[in-house]
Parts: C-alpha cells; sequence; structure tokens
C-alpha cells in the first residue's frame, strides 16, 4: 500500500518536473498531493504546506530511500507512513476523551486510489489500484456529507431562521432523532437531511471551511449540527454565500461562526436596555399626548434606533465624523430626537399647529431634515448627523442623500469614506417594489458615484399600508434587491435586541472594512395601522390578531435582564420613568414655543456662505480675453508629446478646428461650455458634469476625456490641467439611470454652494424617467425645506425630425411648474429687478442660442448671491451649426447673460419699418433667420429671442413692444401648441400688454398643432409640418423669389464643382471624422421638392447630403451679402460663409448666408481645418513649448479661499490612468481587498 503510494508520490514529482502543466497526468498529480496532505492532516502532519507541494515529492523520496536503507534514519512519523503503520498515528497523538469515542478516519486512502485510478485511465493502463474496503467508502462519504452539511447551513441556513417575531412565516420547528428540536428543514439540509441522522455521536474533523469550531478541529455531529443551528437559524439569517469575494465571505463566516462572537458583556445589554426604552418611551409619550395624530410610528420595530445608535457609536470610534441619514416617515422623528438628538421640544412644537415666521410651504413634521453635531458621549467624539429632508415618494432619497455624501467626501478630501458615511432606511415594501432602489444601488461601485459603501437599514414590518408581502413582491426577501451588489443581507429578528445590535455591529465593521453596501433586515411588526388613526383589521386581521397579544419588545428584553440579573426591577422602572420625564418636560418647554422657523430645520446648511452677502448683487460674468486665451489653448491642444499619447485621429481634426476658432476668436458650443467650465475651475469652484456619454457629449461636441488609442483606461482631459491651483473637474458617464443619477447630482449641490453641479440628459425626454426627482426635489425642494440648489440640468431639445422621444425635453413642464405669477407684472424699475425675479422663482428656465449665453448663464448660477436650479434646453443640431457661434468679445469682461436678444439687423434698426415682430426661443431662430432671408423679409420682420423663459423677462419685452409699435406680434415654436413655452408665454405678454393702457395688439401663436406626441416621427411629416410654420410666419414664397433660389442652387452648384475640379485638397471630407458619431440629424426634413428653402443644416462631419435629402437650395453671395447675420457675429471674422466653404460645410444649399465683405483670408481659415496645412502645425508643436511650461508648473491644487472644493483631490498627473473601479481615490496604502482575489491562482471557496 504504501509503496503505492510512494510510486504514485515519485510519478507526481516527475510529472510536476516535466513541468507537463494542464494535461490529465498532471492534474491528477495535483490531485493525489492535495490527498496526501489530508492524509498528513489525518495523521497530525500539520505542516501541510509543505508537505503538498510539487518539490515536496523529491524530498520525500529521498527520505523513502533513506528509510529503505534504515528505517531508524527517519522520523518515527515518516517511519510510520512508509512502513503502513499510519492509522496508528492519529491514535498516538493526543485527543480528547470524546475524540477516542468514535474517531471516523478521514478518507486518506480512497481519494488517493481515485486519483491513481484517474491516472491509470488518462496514461491508459497502469496497474490496477486495489479495491477500497466498503467501510472506508463510507467514510469518504460520510464527510463529504459532513462539509455538504456545513455548506448547506452557510448558503441556506437563512431559510430556516427564526426572523419573524409573529411566528407566520419561517420554518416550524420539528424534532430530530436525537429529540432535539431543530429548526434547519429540508429546504437546507435538502438530500443531506436524513443521510446520518442515525449517528450523531460520530467525530468528524471539521474543515477549513467552517469556523464553528473555534480551536477544536474535531466534533461530533450532534455538536456540529447544534452549533450550525444556533448560528444560522436562529435570530439572524445571514445571506452571504452569493457573494462572490472570498475574502469577504470569510470575514462574515468568521465573524458569525467563531463560537462567542455574538456574545454581549453585561454593560452592553444594560445600555441597549436603556436605549430600547428611549426608543419605546418615545413613541408612548407621543402616543399618549397625539393620540389621533399621524406620526407613523415606529412600535414593532422600535429595537431599530438602538441598532442605529450601535452603528454610529461604531462608526464614529472608527474615524467616522459624518453621518448621513436618508429614511421615510416610520420611525423618523424617534430616529430625529434618539439619535441626531435634536431638542425634544423642538419635535413637539411642530405638533402643536404654529405659524412659520419665515417663507415657503413648510412641510409636513416627518419629513423634515436636520443636521446636528454633538459630541457622541460613547466615543467622546464629535459627530454631524444630518436626516436629509425628503418627499412623501418612497425610497427617493436615496440617491439624494448618496450624492450629498459624495460631495461632502469631496470637499474634505475623503477618498475612501472613512469620515462620512451614509445610512438609509427602508420600507420592507418600498424597498423590494421602487426601481430607484435598483438604480441607486447601481451607483454603489461605481467610481465617480461611490459613497464607498451604504449601511442599508430596513424597518420590516412585513406590510406595506394595507398590503402584505405575498401580494407586493415576488422575491423571497424585500433585501434581494441589494443582492444585485453582492451585498451581504443580515435578516434578524426584532425581537431579539442583542441579535439585532450584534448585525449593527457587525454591518459597520463590514463596511468600514471593504467600503462596499451591506444590508440589516430588522423583521419586525407594525403595532398599529399604517398610521395611527388607521385600524388595521379591517385588512390584517390574522396578523393583529397576534400582534394584540405580543408583549413589546422592551418588555421581553427588560423580563429577559431581569431574570439573568443584569438589571433588577427597579432599576429598570427608573429607566422608563426618566424617560418620560425627559418627555414631560420637553412639552412643557414646547408649550412655550409660540412660532416656528422652517429653517431651523435646514439639512444642508451652508455656513458662511449668506452671511454678509449681498444676495441681490449679480457680479459680473465675462472673463478677460487671456482666460479664455490659455482655456481656449489647452482645450484644443492634445497632450504635449512627450506624453506619447496617442489620440484618435478624428480627435486630432477636431482639435485642430477648435484651435482654429482659437486663433479666429470665435467659439462653438463646445468652446463656450469649455470656457464656462475653465474660468470656473479657474476661480476655484468645483465643475462636476454627470450624466449618460456626458465626457464625450451625446453628440460627439464635446470630447472632454481624450482615450489612449493603444492603451486601456489611459486618458487625458484638458480642463484638468488648466491652472495649477484650480479646482478639480469631474467629467463622468454615468449608468444607464435618470431617476437616481439626477437625484444624485442634485444631492451633490446640496452639499456646498461653491461647485458647479451638471446634469445633462442624453436626450430631454428621458428626463421624465427622473420626473419624481425633479417634481420632489428640484422644483419644490426650496419652498418646501428652504434649502437650496443650483444644479443644473442640461436637456437636449428640439425638432428636428428624430421622433417623439428624441425630440422633446419637455418644456412646458417646467414652465408649468414654475412658480412666477403670470398676472403680475413685476417691478422692473427696481434696480435691482432681475437679481429679486432670479430669487424669488423656484428655478430658471433657459432656451440659449448662443454659445456666449451659455458660458454667461452657467457662470450665473455661482456668480449669483444664492442658488437656483437652471433646467436649460440645449441644442443638438445647433452644437456645430455655423451660426450658433459667439465671438471672444461676447464673453469677454463687458458682456453679460442675455435674458433677450433683440433683432441689431435691418428690422431691428429701422423698427417703424417692421409689420412682424416675432417672439421666438432656442433652436427655431435660426430657421426663422433663413427663412426671412428667402422670403425677403429681412426688414419687415424682426426676430426677437427669448433666452431666458422663466423668469420671464417683461422689462425686456416691453421695451421690444414699445420699439415696434405697429408690427404685429406673434409667438412662433417648432413644438406643438400644447408643448414648447406657448401657454407659459402667452398670458405673460398679455400682462405686459396690458401694463401699457394705449396697448391694443394681443401676441398670436405660429407653430405646430396640439399634439398629444411630442414630435412626429416620419421625415415628410415632419418636413410639412416645418413648411406650415414657416408659411404661418412669412407667407408663401414669391415666384419672384422661388426663382431667384433656384438660379442661386445652380449657381452654387456650378460653384461647387468648379472648386472641386480645380482644388481638390480643398474639397471637404466625405466622410465624418473616424471614430466620431455622427452629429444630431440636420434639422429640416429630408424629402423636399426643389426650390423649397431648407432650414440651416449642421455640418456633418463634412458629410455631404445623403441620397434621400433634397436638393440644394441657392444661395448666393448677392443675397447673402444683403443678409444681416445673427448679431454675435455681426462683429468678427467669423463669417458662415467660411464655414459653408469650410471642409466641414453641408451642402451650399444649407449654408447660412456669406457676407460679401469678409476677408478671403478668413474664410479660408474657417474652409479647411482639416487640410495638411492645419494639419502642419500640429496643435501638440504648436502648443509644446506652452504646454511643457504648464506640465512642469501643473502641481497639486492647493487651497484657497473659494471654498473646500480646492481643497478636495485634484488629478495630479497629467495623462490618467483610470482604475476599473475608484477613479484614484483610494490611496496605495488602502488596497482593496478584492485585489488579492483577482488573482485566479487563489483558491475559490
Ligand atoms: C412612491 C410612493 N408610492 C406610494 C406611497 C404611499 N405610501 C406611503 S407609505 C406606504 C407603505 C410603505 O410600506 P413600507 O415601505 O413597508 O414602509 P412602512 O410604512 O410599512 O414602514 C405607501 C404605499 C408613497 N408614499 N410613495
Amino acid at each position: 500500500m504504501n509503496q503505492c503510494r510512494l510510486r504514485s508520490l515519485v510519478r507526481i514529482r516527475r510529472s510536476l518536473a516535466l513541468g507537463l502543466r494542464g494535461t490529465d497526468h498532471h492534474i491528477l498529480a495535483r490531485q493525489a498531493l492535495r490527498t496526501i496532505q489530508t492524509t498528513a492532516q489525518g495523521c497530525g502532519f500539520h505542516d501541510l504546506d509543505s508537505f503538498a507541494n510539487g518539490c515536496s515529492a523529491a524530498y520525500i523520496e529521498g527520505l523513502y530511500n533513506k528509510w529503505k536503507r534504515n528505517p531508524k534514519s527517519v522520523d518515527e512519523s515518516w517511519n510510520e507512513l512508509f512502513s503502513g503503520n499510519d492509522r496508528t498515528t492519529a491514535k498516538r497523538r493526543p485527543l480528547p476523551a470524546s475524540h477516542h469515542r468514535k474517531y471516523r478516519r478521514p478518507p486518506v486512502e480512497r481519494t488517493a486510489m481515485k486519483a491513481r485510478s484517474g491516472a491509470r485511465t488518462a496514461s491508459g493502463g497502469a496497474s490496477a489500484a486495489p479495491a477500497a474496503p466498503p467501510s472506508d467508502w463510507k467514510n469518504i462519504d460520510d464527510h463529504h456529507v459532513i462539509q455538504a452539511i456545513i455548506r448547506a447551513y452557510q448558503s441556506r441556513g437563512h431559510l430556516a431562521a427564526d426572523l419573524d417575531p409573529l411566528g407566520i412565516v419561517g420554518p416550524k420547528k420539528v424534532t430530530s432523532v436525537d429529540g432535539t428540536q431543530r429548526h434547519a428543514a429540508r429546504e437546507v439540509l435538502r438530500q443531506h437531511y436524513s443521510y446520518i441522522f442515525n449517528d450523531l455521536n460520530a467525530m468528524f474533523k471539521l474543515p477549513s471551511s467552517t469556523m464553528i469550531g473555534g480551536d477544536q478541529q474535531f466534533l461530533t455531529l450532534k455538536e456540529i449540527l447544534d452549533r450550525l443551528e444556533r448560528i444560522y437559524c436562529g435570530h439572524i439569517g445571514v445571506e452571504y454565500m452569493q457573494i462572490t469575494s472570498l475574502t469577504k465571505t470569510n470575514w462574515i463566516r468568521d465573524r458569525f461562526e467563531k463560537p462567542g462572537g455574538l456574545d454581549l458583556t453585561k454593560e452592553e445589554k444594560k445600555l441597549l436596555l436603556e436605549r430600547l426604552t428611549r426608543s419605546t418611551g418615545f413613541e408612548n409619550f407621543l402616543a399618549k399626548k397625539f393620540s389621533s395624530e399621524k406620526r407613523f410610528g415606529l412600535e414593532g420595530c422600535d429595537i431599530m434606533i438602538p441598532c442605529i445608535k450601535e452603528v454610529v457609536d461604531r462608526a464614529t470610534k472608527q474615524g467616522v465624523e459624518s453621518i448621513l441619514i436618508g429614511m421615510a416617515h416610520r420611525g423618523r422623528l424617534n430616529v430625529l430626537a434618539n439619535i441626531c438628538r435634536k431638542p425634544i421640544a423642538d419635535i413637539l412644537s411642530q405638533f402643536h399647529g404654529l405659524k412659520a415666521t419665515d417663507s415657503g410651504s413648510g412641510d409636513v413634521k416627518y419629513h423634515l431634515g436636520v443636521f446636528q453635531e454633538r459630541l457622541n458621549r460613547q466615543t467622546n467624539r464629535m459627530v454631524r448627523i444630518t436626516v436629509v429632508a425628503n418627499p412623501s415618494h418612497l425610497e427617493h432619497v436615496n440617491p439624494v442623500l448618496l450624492g450629498k455624501a459624495r460631495a461632502e467626501m469631496f470637499q474634505r478630501g475623503d477618498t475612501c469614506g472613512s469620515k462620512v458615511m451614509p445610512i438609509i432606511i427602508h420600507g420592507d415594501a418600498s424597498f423590494s417594489g421602487q426601481g430607484v432602489v435598483y438604480e441607486s444601488m447601481h451607483l454603489s461601485d461605481l467610481p465617480s458615484y461611490t459613497t464607498y459603501g451604504t449601511i442599508h437599514i430596513v424597518s420590516n414590518n412585513q406590510v406595506g399600508f394595507t398590503t402584505d408581502p405575498r401580494f407586493s413582491r415576488s422575491s423571497r426577501y424585500c433585501t434581494d434587491v441589494a443582492k444585485v451588489v453582492n451585498a451581504p443581507i443580515l435578516h434578524v429578528n426584532a425581537d431579539d435586541p442583542e441579535a439585532c445590535v450584534q448585525c449593527a455591529r457587525i454591518v459597520t465593521d463590514y463596511r468600514t472594512r471593504f467600503r462596499k453596501d451591506v444590508v440589516i433586515d430588522i423583521v419586525g411588526y407594525r403595532r398599529n395601522g399604517h398610521n395611527e388613526a388607521d385600524e388595521p383589521m379591517f385588512t390584517q386581521p390574522l396578523m393583529y390578531q397576534r400582534i394584540r397579544k405580543l408583549k413589546p419588545c422592551l418588555q421581553l428584553y427588560a423580563d429577559k435582564l431581569i431574570k439573568e440579573g443584569v438589571v433588577t426591577d427597579s432599576e429598570f422602572k427608573a429607566m422608563v420613568s426618566n424617560y418620560e420625564k425627559i418627555c414631560e418636560d420637553a412639552w412643557t418647554k414646547s408649550k412655550a414655543v409660540k412660532s416656528i422657523k422652517y429653517s431651523s430645520w435646514i439639512d444642508s446648511p451652508w455656513p458662511g456662505f449668506f452671511e454678509g452677502r449681498d444676495r441681490l448683487k449679480l457680479c459680473p460674468t465675462g472673463v478677460s480675453t487671456d482666460t479664455l486665451k490659455t482655456i481656449g489653448d489647452m482645450f484644443s491642444s492634445p497632450p504635449p508629446p512627450e506624453h506619447k499619447f496617442e489620440a484618435h485621429k478624428g480627435i486630432l481634426r477636431i482639435l485642430a478646428q477648435r484651435t482654429q476658432m482659437v486663433q479666429d476668436k470665435v467659439a462653438d458650443w463646445s468652446l463656450g461650455e469649455a470656457f464656462a467650465f475653465g474660468s470656473l475651475l479657474k476661480e476655484g469652484i468645483h465643475v462636476r458634469l454627470s450624466g449618460q456619454d456626458v465626457e464625450r457629449g451625446t453628440f460627439s461636441h464635446r470630447h472632454h476625456v481624450l482615450h489612449h488609442q493603444a492603451e486601456d483606461k489611459v486618458v487625458y482631459n484638458s480642463l484638468d490641467h488648466l491652472y495649477p491651483d484650480q479646482a478639480p473637474y469631474s467629467v463622468c458617464n454615468s449608468s444607464l439611470s435618470e431617476c437616481a443619477v439626477l437625484g444624485f447630482e442634485h444631492g451633490y449641490s446640496m452639499a456646498s454652494p461653491h461647485a458647479l453641479v451638471i446634469w445633462e440628459g442624453q436626450f430631454g425626454d428621458f428626463c421624465n424617467t427622473a420626473q419624481c426627482i425633479i417634481d420632489t426635489f428640484i422644483a419644490s425642494g426650496e419652498t418646501k425645506w428652504v434649502r437650496q440648489s443650483g444644479v443644473v440640468m442640461l436637456l437636449p431639445h428640439s425638432m428636428e425630425g428624430m421622433g417623439p422621444e428624441h425630440s422633446s425635453g419637455r418644456m412646458e413642464r417646467f414652465l408649468q411648474m414654475s412658480d412666477d405669477d403670470p398676472d403680475v407684472y413685476p417691478d422692473t424699475c427696481d434696480a435691482d429687478f432681475v437679481a429679486r425675479q432670479l430669487m424669488s422663482v423656484n428655478w430658471i428656465v433657459t432656451n440659449l442660442s448662443t454659445p456666449a449665453n451659455l458660458f454667461h448663464c452657467l457662470r450665473r448660477q455661482v456668480n449669483m448671491g444664492f442658488r437656483k436650479p437652471l433646467i436649460n434646453f440645449s441644442p443638438k443640431s445647433l452644437l456645430r451649426h455655423p451660426l450658433a457661434r459667439s465671438p471672444f468679445k461676447d464673453f469677454n469682461e463687458c458682456s453679460s447673460f442675455q435674458r433677450l436678444i433683440p433683432d441689431k439687423g435691418p428690422a431691428g434698426k429701422k423698427p417703424e419699418g417692421v409689420k412682424k415682430l416675432v417672439f421666438c426661443s432656442g433652436k427655431v431662430y435660426y430657421d426663422l433667420f433663413k427663412e426671412r432671408d428667402d422670403h425677403q423679409q429681412v426688414e419687415t420682420v424682426a426676430l426677437v429671442r427669448v433666452e431666458q423663459l422663466c423668469p420671464f423677462p417683461y422689462d425686456l419685452i416691453s421695451q421690444q413692444l414699445e420699439l415696434y409699435p405697429k408690427a404685429e406680434l406673434l409667438w412662433a415654436q417648432e413644438e406643438h401648441k400644447n408643448n414648447g413655452g406657448w401657454f407659459y408665454v402667452q398670458p405673460r405678454f398679455d400682462t405686459a400688454l396690458l401694463k401699457n393702457e394705449k396697448e391694443s395688439r394681443c401676441i398670436s401663436y405660429r407653430g405646430r398643432p396640439p399634439s398629444s406626441s411630442p414630435a412626429t416621427g416620419n421625415k415628410v411629416q415632419h418636413y410639412s409640418e416645418y413648411k406650415a410654420l414657416i408659411k404661418s410666419v412669412f407667407g408663401e414664397l414669391t415666384p419672384e423669389n422661388k426663382k431667384r433660389l433656384e438660379e442661386q442652387i445652380k449657381k452654387q452648384q456650378a460653384k461647387a464643382k468648379a472648386d472641386a475640379q480645380s482644388k481638390p485638397s480643398t474639397k471637404p471630407p466625405s466622410t465624418p471624422p473616424k471614430g466620431g458619431s455622427s452629429p444630431p440629424a440636420p434639422t429640416g426634413p429630408q424629402p423636399r421638392k426643389p426650390l423649397i428653402s431648407m432650414p440651416s443644416r449642421p455640418p456633418r462631419g463634412g458629410k455631404q447630403r445623403s441620397g434621400s435629402a433634397p436638393a440644394p437650395d441657392v444661395v448666393d453671395e448677392a443675397s447673402a451679402a444683403r443678409n444681416t447675420e445673427p448679431d454675435s457675429l455681426a462683429h468678427d471674422g467669423a463669417s458662415p460663409s467660411a464655414w459653408k466653404r469650410s471642409g466641414s460645410a453641408p451642402a451650399p444649399s444649407l449654408a447660412p448666408r456669406a457676407s460679401a465683405s469678409r476677408s478671403p483670408s478668413k474664410a479660408q481659415t474657417y474652409r479647411n481645418p482639416l487640410s495638411p496645412a492645419h494639419d502642419g502645425v500640429a496643435p501638440s508643436t504648436r502648443q509644446k513649448s506652452s504646454s511643457k511650461k504648464r506640465l512642469g508648473s501643473a502641481p497639486a491644487p492647493t487651497p484657497s479661499s473659494h471654498g473646500s472644493f480646492r481643497n478636495a483631490p485634484s488629478n495630479p498627473e497629467f495623462i490618467k490612468r483610470r482604475p476599473a473601479k475608484d477613479s484614484g481615490s483610494r490611496s496605495k496604502t488602502q488596497r482593496n481587498p478584492e485585489e488579492s482575489e483577482l488573482d485566479p491562482t487563489k483558491p475559490e471557496h
């Protein structure tokens, strides 16, 4: 037998030495070594590692040869092994007395033989191994079963755990063969259920996959079952085996299985009783004083308060300084009183129905926020506790809270969540029912959204309003949603306070150790109805019959501790009466309160921001040309050559175009946006842009993050390297969620006023999946909770034939929710009118038409003396529209935001000749502008852009009305009549008109008819709608104009042909830049009759009209010269004609009018930014020297006076290597515990 084994060892050694890795032989050899390892364990050899590795085989072979020569020359244990007496070894080792009784020899030889026989099969016929005696097979099977049983308890024990204090759900105890009442039912043990119960006293060696033995390696089967039963099927049901991380499962196993690990000391028990007394006492007191008031009491889940308290204590001990809590109604007042320690008198005063001394609508008491900074007496450390105000909409506070926590971490430079910790308290029905829970969970491990672990506490009262779980969810547990992020879930019976507190400890330690989400599901009940006035017996009769018979948890626990001698009855009674007195005193105090202040319930105070500030002062938003130049240069340059960053060629072309724009002192949309961001970063304002695909931009216009074309996750973001002491810039592609991500950014914006926080929708249409956040937080947050936010929503919006769901940002909804009174003409003579108007409205709604206005608008967001959400309807085709460009002078110190852009062309210059005054907003202006040319009505039709819709610019509107006293008044919009701005502007125009007594005009609508669908998906219909709109404003094209345009087309085509033949090199490229995605569909409809003028189109990456596109319209130089350009372009060299001829220009018909006075050289500079001439001046080369300088002088950000955001970690590296998970926020010393598990050689559990 031993000879046989030795032969096997020698074979193993040889096979390993020969490097036959991956072969069957090799695998079998390894198996055999493992078997020998088991043998060694069984024999009492404990240095298993050295025994088991391949090299040891040589050693063993040597020993064997030595032993053959002289058996005494080797250690006795080897002698026993080689001579085949190894069975005696176990006996020889002193074992506990119990072990001698029925020690089951571990399955040594059988496994080894199995390996050998396998090897034989694989190698095609070695000598046959002797058959194993039947008793050995039994041994092997028994050990396997023990392993399987242990694993069954670990992974399925929670199914049999005693979690329900009502005893309605959960397993029934069954009597085992030994007479023990056990929970573990067939669903846990499955096929092993009856297998071994006939031999409960058999002794087994515990496998390494369990720690139930503590220091003991051997236990009887009975003891194994009892321990597993206690751990996994008691009052805690732990779900953790779904976690794919071995480190984490081992950690949890260790915490639960180690004997004695879950015990509390006497002092701890006493403290727990005291806290439970407060929790229950608070609800009892409220019930006594306000029996019919809604308070959403915690009775039945009272233990939640001591649990949260334990989390707070433990986390503060571990270094957490700020705890943010998000929760709904249930138990909220109790949390405020007993966790935050908001004075109870303040809470009680909310019941008195007092008037508020400050403005706002206020909110019900169980929605209010709280911010408390206090000394944690258990740890003697200061801790900030925030409960974020929330709406009724359950669970929607989650992402808001997470965003706020993330921002606080950023502010504090907390790069791993060691100082800031979020806790979210859920209801069982809402946790499983609300989709936002899932969306928020999925943010938990994203680099730019992680909060390094959130502690989720479910106050599970087993009913949602009146619906019981069988009808409110399909999953077994309400917490199953947390499994998507591999969170461990601890279900615990609410009537076992000690188990609950142990769970609280474990989840806190887990979060500290792993920085990941974790869940406690406190399974309790609801002693009253949904609210205190509800009769629960209507719908849950049987449940409530049981509840009525149950003693409160406090009483049960007090009885237990009295029995254990931890407290005496009189001590407990004293605890209860002490707390009652505290409440009574607070009650007396609260009666003296005569008014309330909403602002004393603010959850996000901004200390220092408002003090000493003139809130009505609107600071200038323009910046110096030098600043523009610096930002422009950097934004248009690739990383310096020394970094050897391989950028995409298409990107280099885009950068070259940007370089050209900077040289020409003109900015397109992306440059305008970059100017806003860059200049704010320079001023120490942290900028964060988040949303789906925002790094590149849905329409491929932004390209803030350049990707190395040869190396994975190597990126470059020029806006991060503008100035050495700039604030950090975060641009982050989000998960595909609107609701959670918008909520997150709103929360982020609440943390500090010194940041510009922007959420961009992929298309504005999709913002309706975030409607709850928009309605309940952004639109009304300030009114309800006196809390400001400057969050910006960028919603791509415009009718471009892209169908019902890619057209409308639903402007009408935002405008409908705006709270400025349409019937009140404000005091426009007030010197602070503009600021006052901004300050008093709930949000700002803009539909901007120029990059400069976007720049000023974004900068105004942080230059105002207060914060207000901004909803901006962003363009799509305008992102590349040649007319939608602004000269640098529109960004300089003398410039400012234009709420309304008047007509500065011939019509504006001679207003008396104007027959129609057309007000419009956004992209439609460019359509009207072009059509006015085609219709030759530049002198008779004035086009006025309302850039800021809300608050309505009454002063500027009135000026326009006065300027054109004889003109017919029109509001033209591309949206359907029931959409867009019409319903909002109409009554306000009326109010403005009524203000003037002499005025007899009213404004009429021009646009699409009402429709339930925001846009057609049919291009033909889109175009016919467009034509109808144009006709309604300008009438039919006259025959002369038709003829003229026809001739223009021909001329243009001939010219283009000639140009193409004479200058092939300057021909526009026929395909978009490689790698870049197509820009949005053009404005205009595709199929059309010739001679019908088209709305202007954006260039499509230089691509000419597609096959289905209509024939080009004619635009001749002469007519172009007559036309007026949009004002923003009237003063500089950036000519539309230049664009028309440019390499990226669309077909001539789509080009805007050219100015004859444009200098050809200027035009040329625009014409072909992709030409070799431009490429010759490679941006990298051009920037080389300056970039080098910048590089050299780009230290890490330094603190500045602009708020703590400057202190937040910036990106000191020029080229960033993106981590797979966290964006550089984990310090080197804080190694991700997961990292070790990425090693595929590590064993799987
Ligand atoms: C999004 C949303 N839908 C419906 C409601 C109405 N509502 C208020 S409480 C409640 C039951 C919530 O049950 P659960 O989450 O278990 O919490 P509990 O009240 O039982 O603590 C419902 C349906 C709501 N507030 N929010």
